[in-house]
């Protein structure tokens, strides 16, 4: 790494919420601690090589604006090590600890499988000695399975055995060199695993065909003793109309049934919760229920244009509702906070990836030390316990340990002269919560 790629930014310090320096944090502050942990291990920040480093940012009504002076797009592996070299300067200058990648966003596709194999190898080696040299690590890596148009049609439900195999076959260069680069997991996301129509969809078989490829994966992870923890993410369409992975239910429900729910966690992602009609504290929730909440890719939608727009996450109240969820889970193990988000096309100079990010990191700074006070004060917590408390004793510890059936609530219910449950005293809590934020 000789050569600088933001000359004219250092490292990003934390100055406190007084400060005009836009480009400084000011509620990040990564030694501070919060509870039992200090903030950066709580939040466990990553870059998302696909956004950050790659994205040049084209919609569909037009080119790309993206000015990334490191990156002349060409299709070669000098490039590729170039772009990492500015990576893991742009990551070291933020103060962020982890990264993620696709095989494909890292190494060039070259045309076929063996010299794309040879070029992911020789950028992983470059993006070890990157690691070694900065202490940044890698939190997962995953394969691309729905950008190349073999893929036009899905990859393991993909009706064709030969892009089955193509997908298993990247699939396996992927987990390998994650598994090189010490990766603390590994990310598959469905985004053709899918269908466009019915009417030529066989779905029993191609839900067969994805869980085949899960197992698979499952067990060239013991073949090769890789130990890093597989990440489902859910998403309910685009690219394809309906994806089989559409929630966090649709996913714990497809890795029961296929017998794979000790091998994955999910990795929830906000915009696509929002996507698929939920919060995203509603996935977490329905994750950690599961005993399956890994990772969070953090960003968030646009109300007003609904699609997934990967924008990065400012809103403290999500972040408070998501650290909420996370602290009480007792936080991240092996996952953290990716950034899957982009820059507004509009924001097509180098320095918009750091305001960006600085934003996305106070944000969820601030959300983490409002989700500590609010369970720190216990007011949250003890209405919630409050509000079951007839379960805790009674029928209701009987109902919970199995003692008893309708007969027997038939009887409790004959005697009962006035059944009454409490308000739910929603907007007392939205006050209590905004107590908090402000
Ligand atoms: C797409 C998305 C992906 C996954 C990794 O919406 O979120 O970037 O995070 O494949
Ligand atoms: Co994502």
């Amino acid at each position: 790494m000789s050569q600088e790629y933001f000359p004219h930014i250092k490292k990003i310090a934390f100055e406190g919420p007084r400060t005009k320096n836009p480009l400084a944090f000011r509620h990040y502050n990564a030694e501070e601690v919060v509870g039992q942990r200090k903030m950066k291990d709580h939040l466990r920040f990553g870059v998302a090589y696909w956004h950050a480093m790659k994205n040049s940012l084209a919609d569909p009504f037009g080119a790309g604006t993206a000015i990334r002076p490191w990156d002349d797009r060409s299709n070669s592996v000098e490039n590729a090590c170039r772009v990492a070299d500015a990576c893991f300067e742009f990551t070291g200058k933020l103060g962020i600890e982890y990264y993620c990648f696709h095989d494909r966003d890292v190494a060039p596709e070259l045309g076929g499988l063996q010299a794309n194999n040879d070029a992911l190898q020789a950028v992983a080696d470059h993006l070890g000695g990157l690691q070694k040299q900065t202490g940044i690590k890698l939190l997962w890596g995953t394969a691309c399975l729905f950008a190349h148009p073999r893929y036009n049609q899905g990859a393991g439900t993909s009706p064709s055995a030969d892009v089955f195999a193509y997908a298993a076959a990247q699939v396996k260069k992927a987990m390998d060199v994650t598994h090189q680069l010490g990766g603390l997991g590994y990310t598959f996301w469905g985004g053709r695993e899918g269908y466009a129509t019915l009417l030529n969809t066989n779905m029993k078989r191609e839900l067969d065909h994805l869980a085949a490829l899960l197992h698979m994966a499952v067990d060239y992870k013991k073949k090769i003793g890789f130990t890093g923890q597989f990440y489902i993410e859910p998403k309910p369409r685009e690219p394809s109309t309906h994806q089989y992975d559409s929630d966090a239910a649709a996913c714990l429900n497809f890795l029961r049934e296929y017998n794979l729910l000790d091998h994955f966690k999910l990795n929830i992602e906000t915009n696509h919760a929002t996507l698929a009609g939920h919060t995203v504290q509603h996935e977490l929730t329905v994750a950690a229920g599961a005993g399956a909440l890994g990772s969070i890719d953090a960003n968030a939608g646009d109300e007003l244009i609904g699609w997934d727009t990967d924008q990065f996450p400012t809103n403290i109240y999500m972040t408070t509702q998501i650290m909420l969820v996370l602290l009480k889970t007792g936080g991240f193990t092996t996952g953290g906070l990716n950034f899957d988000a982009k820059v507004r096309r509009e924001s097509f100079e180098p320095e918009d990836l750091f305001h960006a990010h600085i934003g996305g990191m106070d944000a969820f700074a601030r959300g983490l030390k409002i989700a500590h006070q609010i369970i720190e004060d216990g007011r949250m917590e003890g209405f919630v316990k409050q509000r079951y408390a007839s379960f805790d004793s009674g029928i209701g510890q009987k109902i919970e340990q199995g003692q008893v059936g309708f007969a027997e609530l038939e009887a409790h219910a004959l005697g009962l002269s006035d059944v009454q449950t409490g308000s739910g005293r929603q907007e007392m809590l939205e006050n209590l919560l905004n107590d908090f934020i402000a």
